[in-house]
């Protein structure tokens, strides 16, 4: 029986952090599959923090890169 209170706390844990984390099909507004400056910025990422994200550097960020922004900015 013990097991069962770990997977709870594990499913709040997970529903906490998406709600605080806004997804990518969120932030992507205009659903081109890539979250521009004008779009990060809406939602409270930097202009900092967006180029650090944009690991190539294409002024955009792909899902790859927006999962990164998401596990550093913590
Ligand atoms: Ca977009």
């Amino acid at each position: 029986m013990k097991k069962l209170i770990p997977a709870v706390l594990l499913t709040l844990i997970a529903t906490a952090a998406m709600a605080m984390a806004p997804s990518f099909a969120e932030v992507d507004t205009n659903k081109d599959g890539a979250i521009s400056a004008s779009e990060a910025e809406a939602v409270g990422i930097s202009q900092e923090l967006f180029s650090k994200a944009d690991a190539d550097h294409s002024g955009t960020l792909n899902m790859d890169e927006f999962k990164n922004l998401t596990v550093q900015d913590k």
